[in-house]
């Protein structure tokens, strides 16, 4: 049989589960998938390839696939794919899996499993964990498997209709490796089902009525209304005051008058909290190192929207709490609010004015790096670029809100905290097509975590430049270490390789960067080159930010923790 008569099978007529698997992908509308291929899941990949309808990119590590998936997932708003293998490999992949889980990230994790008579019975077979299971559900939204060949079409269905959904999140679908083998009908795959939850127009009604009644009210805008820009625009356009969290950013316009974007822990901020007369928190957590562990006042009343009905008044106590999805909420507060509500002008004056200077105050502290910060700002919300950033220094001082981002969609970070996913992340980034080169924001010490996908950068050819904060060893922890242990700096001044050796080694552009003058033009010319490359600071000849950076605000102790 000649290959090209094998594709056209391939792509009509699935003749085995794995088969099924990827054309029901393809179906379903996924482009671009990532993973590493291994035994247990060549059934499926061998015909990913021969089907020719989805581009699968070989990543270096299950970690860095995850977080390649996360991030594709976030900038093109669809799902993201990742095949993993069953075992070790299901397991590297759980790290980055908790920052998709965290990010609420529609990513569909399609794992493996020993064959089917040895599953769940600690026989020994090679690659079983025999709890594995136990462990995907503790990181997945969701979790399914399939035991029979002909069920796996509706089944993958389901499990991308579940991510999808709101509140979106990773799912994990296993297939024991013998099932991807075995023959199958060849069904039609059924469709993705995407029901967003409904408001109860009773509970609109009553949020209508407290809106009616305040003067200075707020919206609070999280993760989960990024998919409700329109109508929390039309809200701030109508009269209320908008501030967001750093998963929720560009919801509004960050640079929109009545927005404090996400400057929402700044005096400033808390001040205009102070003033307001209602809030209004859609889809967001209201996270602690965003609230200081909760105990910064809010406004009451605070009415709460989020499609997660458990969350109803966990961190916050809601005076009315609407289980819904939060573009239907919106929309259905704007079809019951007046054209232009009858707010205080001035307090929504003051809004602008406070993001202004939070704005200066947070420029200011940053010294010799205001050059850097201004020619990133310059540049990623005027281009729409995808704006990726790793945990470190300078995305905690101006990456997370000082460069705006043009779209909710075009910003990606770790929100759980956890160092070394941005390489990753800046791949999966810059594969979404029909955006300008990605600019990925490391730290040295993050990215040892993951060095080896800047191989699948250069190998997948991503449109990014990656912009790497050198300061020789994990920053922000020393900065901890001389605020709270007396300077004792230990475990942090790691071995710093060469990172031009290892651009070098693949194959990657390189230019360091010892002082910053030329900044904005080194990096126009990196933007310009179509394929990735590496822009390196050298902190240490750069010199301090003029105010240290040493972990999040903490709040008083245990902060409205609960019993
Ligand atoms: C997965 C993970 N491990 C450990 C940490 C603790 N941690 C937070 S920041 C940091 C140092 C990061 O160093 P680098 O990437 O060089 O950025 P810098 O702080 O120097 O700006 C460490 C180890 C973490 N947040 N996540």
């Amino acid at each position: 049989m000649d290959l090209s008569s094998t594709l056209r099978m391939g792509a009509t007529t699935p003749r085995t589960a794995g088969e099924q698997i990827a054309s029901s992908l393809a179906d379903i509308g996924v482009r671009v998938a990532f993973g590493v291929i291994s035994i247990h899941n060549m059934p499926i990949l061998d015909a990913i390839a021969r089907q020719g309808r989805i581009r699968f990119v070989p990543a270096r590590g299950e970690a860095g696939a995850m977080n390649m998936a996360d991030a594709y997932a976030r900038v093109s708003q669809t799902l993201g794919v990742v095949f993993t293998s069953t075992g070790t490999a299901a397991g590297n992949a759980a790290g980055s899996q908790i920052e998709a889980l965290t990010a609420g990230s529609p990513v569909l994790h399609i794992t493996s499993q020993v064959d089917r008579a040895f599953v769940d019975r600690d026989r020994a077979a090679i690659h079983d964990a025999p709890r594995q299971p136990d462990m995907l559900k503790a990181v997945s939204k969701a979790y399914f498997r399939i035991w029979e060949p002909e069920s796996a079409a509706d089944i993958l269905s389901a499990a991308a209709s579940a991510a999808l959904n709101a509140p979106a999140g990773p799912v994990t679908l296993e297939i024991p490796v013998d099932v991807q083998r075995l023959p199958v009908t060849g069904k039609r795959t059924a469709p993705v089902v995407a029901q967003p939850l409904a408001p109860s127009p009773a509970l609109l009604d009553q949020a209508v009525a407290l809106i009616a009644r305040a003067k200075r009210p707020l919206l609070w805008l999280g993760g989960g209304a990024r998919g409700a820009s329109a109508a929390a625009t039309e809200l701030v356009e109508r009269g209320f005051g908008a501030v967001t969290s750093t998963n929720g950013r560009a919801t509004v316009a960050e640079g929109h008058e009545r927005s404090l974007g996400a400057f929402n822990m700044t005096p400033e901020a808390q001040r205009i909290y102070a003033n307001a007369d209602l809030i209004v928190v859609v889809g967001s957590r209201l996270r602690g190192n965003e609230t200081h562990n909760n105990d910064m006042p809010l406004p009451r009343p605070l009415v709460q929207i989020d499609a997660d009905w458990t969350q109803a008044g966990r961190n916050y106590p809601a005076d009315l709490f609407i289980g819904s999805d939060a573009r239907l909420a919106l929309e259905g507060l704007l079809s019951r609010l007046p054209a232009r509500l009858d707010t205080d002008k001035g307090f929504l004056r003051d809004i602008g004015a406070a993001r202004e200077q939070a704005e200066t105050n947070l420029r200011a502290a940053l010294g010799p790096y205001q050059i850097l910060a201004d020619a990133l700002r310059a540049c990623v919300w005027k281009d729409r670029r995808p704006w990726v950033r790793d945990v470190t220094i300078a995305n905690s001082t101006f990456g997370n809100r000082f460069v705006r981002i043009a779209a909710p969609n075009l910003g990606v970070h770790a929100l759980g905290g956890g160092i070394g996913q941005g390489i990753a992340m800046g791949v999966g980034a810059a594969l979404v097509s029909g955006n300008p080169k990605a600019i990925v924001l490391l730290g040295d010490g993050g990215s040892q975590l993951m060095i080896g996908e800047l191989a699948t950068a250069v190998e997948a050819r991503a449109p990014a430049v990656f912009l790497l904060m050198n300061d020789r060893g994990y920053g922000v922890i020393r900065n901890i270490q001389d605020a709270q242990y007396e300077g004792r700096r230990v475990y942090t001044d790691i071995l710093t390789p060469d990172f031009g050796l290892i651009c070098q080694a693949v194959g990657m552009a390189h230019e360091r960067l010892a002082e910053l003058g030329e900044f904005a033009n080194v990096l126009e010319r990196a933007l310009a080159r179509p394929e990735p490359c590496m822009i390196e600071i050298d902190m240490t000849a750069v010199g301090s930010f003029r105010e240290s950076f040493a972990g999040p605000p903490a709040g008083a102790a245990g902060g409205r923790a609960r019993p």
